[in-house]
């Protein structure tokens, strides 16, 4: 597990923000420190998509973005990448289960924040045998952020999971908006994760404070 005790996780799962390049309309850094502003309470750089930034423009984007998240205090995770992770000395890991396997990237990770997307209950158990501190689950709702995202789970994945006895924190990912935000969390996650919500709004920080209305 991580330096980060488990009320604290579930703390900082409230309104995760997921984005890279590809996701913004406006500069990467101002999106970033407007959902700051907003309110968010994690963040997550995911450089992917068929136009992402590679190599050493993907390494300047991220030591400008973790920058950001320092200055302001919010923890900033590494999608996939833990090589830049580690070279960053980020704050934490996500995988999911077509990456490097939770177990392995726990090892090298050593006490960084590791979050693991599943979609079953064995997928769960498996995650935190391998030190999982969190689990993302999704889509909730239909989306348009990944373009390799699964079928809708719907809210019953997240009272699934809970029913099932996986008690570690739970952020829900997918098509989650202001509307429908409070819901993910009654179904019994401990926060929310978004892209576009944030990432694409006209108005990121004015959008950001809606969803943390939302979540009251
Ligand atoms: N879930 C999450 C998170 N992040 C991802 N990158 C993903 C699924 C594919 F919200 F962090 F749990
Ligand atoms: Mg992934």
């Amino acid at each position: 597990m991580t330096a980060y005790p488990q009320h604290q996780i579930e703390k900082l799962l409230e309104l995760y923000f997921i984005m890279g390049s590809t996701n913004c309309v406006k500069d990467p850094v101002y999106v970033l420190q407007q959902a700051i502003e907003g309110g968010i309470t994690l963040f997550q750089f995911r450089e992917k998509g068929s136009r992402a930034l590679e190599g050493m423009e993907k390494i300047k984007l991220a030591e400008k973005l973790f920058k950001v998240c320092k200055d302001a205090g919010i923890p900033f995770i590494v999608n996939d990448d833990v090589d830049l992770a580690l070279s960053l000395d980020a704050d934490g890991i996500h995988v999911g289960q077509e990456d490097l396997a939770a177990g392995f990237v726990r090892e090298r990770a050593g006490d960084k924040i590791l979050g693991v997307s599943t979609h079953t209950i064995q997928e769960a158990e498996k995650a935190i045998e391998d030190g999982a501190d969190y689990l993302g689950l999704g889509p909730i709702y239909p989306t348009t952020s990944k373009d390799d995202a699964r079928a809708v789970s719907g809210l019953a994945i997240v009272e699934d999971f809970r029913k099932n006895g996986i008690m570690i924190p739970i952020v829900g990912i997918g098509g989650i908006n202001a509307v429908n935000a409070r819901d993910v969390v009654q179904a019994g996650a401990n926060g929310v994760s978004l892209i576009s919500a944030i990432a694409a709004a006209e108005n990121v920080k004015k959008a950001t404070e809606e969803l943390k209305r939302a979540l009251k």
